[in-house]
């Protein structure tokens, strides 16, 4: 029988997942409980011919300057990259895939999870309840922004950009966007381009951010840029947290300019900007964009799809560099 290919696996991904990676390669498994540092990932690749691996790790140049030369595939459980340099690994002829489409619907349904959420204030209902704190229905008591009929901005119309806006007609808003290139109009989901971010902004009831983390974003959402959304507006991000200014954001929700926000993703996740944790107008989830059973089985297949494709010499689905 013809040797399996070796692979580090860095996380315990889902167990359908993980039967075929152990049925199909020689797997090495990051068995320590927690996140393999840049030592361990260099240490543990050694002999390996790829690695299956997610966002929380990060290959900088400088790790990937030092994997085994055997290492030709890095194969990430997330569409994000910003984890991985592409130039670095291109440079060093390894090649990088990803898991588009797949987690698409996840991140847009909890994308409208968040606007609502933030909107409805959720998270005071919710806590009122369990915490044994409603005395009574009153026609005042928590009184939260209205949906549908607003206007949403869209920051970065990609796949999952283009679903929130489906979702959002469903709500009956009026769907702004800005992407780095004008959508094709059968793309565009009927909604109206704006060729600069920060020509989007005051037209944001609501502001969905779904834009790839890049350098250039690195804190779009800054003190000044939350000056141009319009007062009271609510902001909600699953996409990277670097996208945000978090001081600014905290400043603007304590300040009522911002009147609420939803969070799927932070800045040095899982630790969070500690001003969040007393503020009852931001509704905080731990990274659960693409959290469900069917869509992480399916981003799982997907990094193996591409494994089995390099290692049968085939063209790699989602080959990025
Ligand atoms: C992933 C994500 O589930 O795909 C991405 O880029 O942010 C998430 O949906 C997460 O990064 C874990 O792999």
């Amino acid at each position: 029988m013809a040797k399996k290919p070796q692979i580090f696996v860095t996380q315990q991904f889902p167990d359908a997942v993980m039967a075929r990676v152990e049925r199909d390669y020689d797997a090495r498994l990051n068995d320590t409980g927690r996140v393999p540092n840049a030592e361990e990932i260099v240490s543990r690749t050694s002999g390996c011919d790829a690695i299956f691996c997610a966002p929380t790790e990060k290959f900088t140049a400088d790790v990937i300057g030092r994997l085994p030369e055997s290492v030709r595939l890095i194969a990430t459980f997330s569409v994000g990259v910003d984890h991985i340099d592409l130039a670095a690994a291109k440079a060093r002829g390894i090649a990088v895939t990803n898991t588009p489409d797949v987690l698409t619907d996840a991140t847009a349904d909890i994308t409208l999870l968040l606007i609502l959420a933030a909107a409805r204030r959720a998270y005071e209902g919710e806590r009122m309840v369990r915490e044994d704190r409603w005395v009574g229905w009153d026609p005042k008591m928590l009184m939260g922004i209205e949906v549908t009929g607003k206007r949403l901005g869209i920051l970065g119309m990609g796949r999952i950009g283009q679903a929130v806006a489906r979702r959002a007609s469903g709500f009956s808003m009026e769907v702004h966007y800005h992407n780095r290139k004008r959508l094709p109009k059968d793309q565009e989901q009927g909604a109206i381009y704006h060729e600069t971010a920060d020509g989007l902004l005051p037209h944001c009831d609501f502001l969905s951010i779904n834009a790839p983390a890049t350098a250039e974003n690195y804190h779009f959402l800054n003190q000044q840029r939350i000056a141009l959304l319009p007062d009271g507006a609510v902001v909600v991000n699953t996409a990277r947290g670097t996208l945000v200014d978090d001081d600014a954001l905290i400043a603007a929700l304590k300040s009522g300019k911002i009147a609420a926000a939803g969070l799927d993703v932070f800045e040095g996740e899982p630790r969070i900007n500690p001003g969040y944790r007393n503020l009852e107008n931001v509704f905080l989830l731990p990274h659960l964009g693409s959290a469900t059973i069917e869509t992480r089985n399916a981003m799982g297949f997907k990094c193996l799809d591409n494994l089995d494709a390099f290692f049968a010499g085939r063209p790699l689905p989602d080959r990025l560099v």
